[in-house]
């Protein structure tokens, strides 16, 4: 074991037990089933917390060290969105990781299991950058995060001269690359981020009877509404939603 306290002295990491996932965790994420979510995963200091804290407005801590990030915190985009989305941003990897330590980043690994998105957060402008995204993909595997679909987000672009960034585009293609310092890119990667739950979603006509207008204050969380239109009985809304979403809806409208 002295060996493992040496490694997380080096690295400044904290102890085992600091890094242990909170009992309510499992609870948490149950709740969470029906929403979407997108959890940011990658190397340590890739700028993960950069962008959730440009993303969601939460004031997390982002350094230029090692394990900066320690827990996993879990955020609605803002400006707010329709549907709603969650952002989750997680402990970061290393290479050499002891599988002793693996279980430490359960709360990690959990998380991006569960997601409805992963975006693999990487720091272009670092040599390794290859490397550190390949023990990423490694360690998710391992937990089988393999099915969540995934985007690829090259980060710290603003580091990069016109030559670099133009043959990392050619080897990555369907990357995104983006600055969390440029207010343009993170809106891009909101839109995308939007356009690709859209993709997966159906617009359908939903009638609410003046009856069962609480319904509407969930149909207004959970889903776009595209047009609305009133007539004597009630409210038609046409809205775009994902399929579970609708189910749910549909079911407490038939009550
Ligand atoms: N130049 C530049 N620096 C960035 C960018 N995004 C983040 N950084 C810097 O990169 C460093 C690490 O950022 P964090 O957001 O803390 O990284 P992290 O991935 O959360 O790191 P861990 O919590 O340790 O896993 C900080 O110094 C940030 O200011 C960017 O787009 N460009
Ligand atoms: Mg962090």
């Amino acid at each position: 074991m002295l060996w493992l306290v040496r490694w997380q002295e080096r690295l400044s990491l904290p102890n085992r037990s600091e890094l242990t996932v909170p009992g309510c965790f499992k609870r948490q994420r149950a709740r969470r089933e029906h929403e979407l979510t997108v959890a940011l995963v990658g190397y340590t200091n890739a700028g993960k917390s950069s962008l959730m804290r440009a993303m969601t407005g939460i004031d997390v801590l982002v350094a230029d060290k090692l394990f900066a990030t320690l827990d996993t915190t879990i955020r609605p985009l803002y400006p707010d969105t329709r549907p709603k989305v969650l952002m989750s941003d997680t402990v970061g990897f290393i290479k050499k990781l002891p599988h002793d330590l693996v279980a430490s980043f359960k709360s990690t690994l959990d998380e991006a299991a569960s997601a409805s998105l992963l975006l693999y957060v990487v720091d272009a402008s670092d040599p390794s950058f290859r490397s550190q995204l390949e023990v990423t993909r490694k360690v998710l595997a391992e937990v089988g995060a393999t099915d969540v679909p995934s985007l690829l987000v090259l980060n710290k672009r603003d580091r990069l001269g016109p030559e670099e960034l133009a043959a990392l585009k050619a080897e990555y293609p369907d990357a995104f690359f983006l600055s969390t310092r440029s207010k343009d890119d993170l809106q891009a990667l909101r839109e995308r981020i939007m356009g690709y739950f859209e993709s997966d979603m159906v617009d359908e006509d939903l009638r609410i009877p003046f009856t069962a207008q609480g319904v509407m204050a969930e149909i207004r969380t959970k889903m776009r509404i595209l047009s609305e239109a009133y007539d004597a009985e009630g409210l038609t809304v046409r809205v775009r939603s994902t399929p579970e979403n609708l189910t749910v809806i549909k079911k407490k409208l038939a009550r």
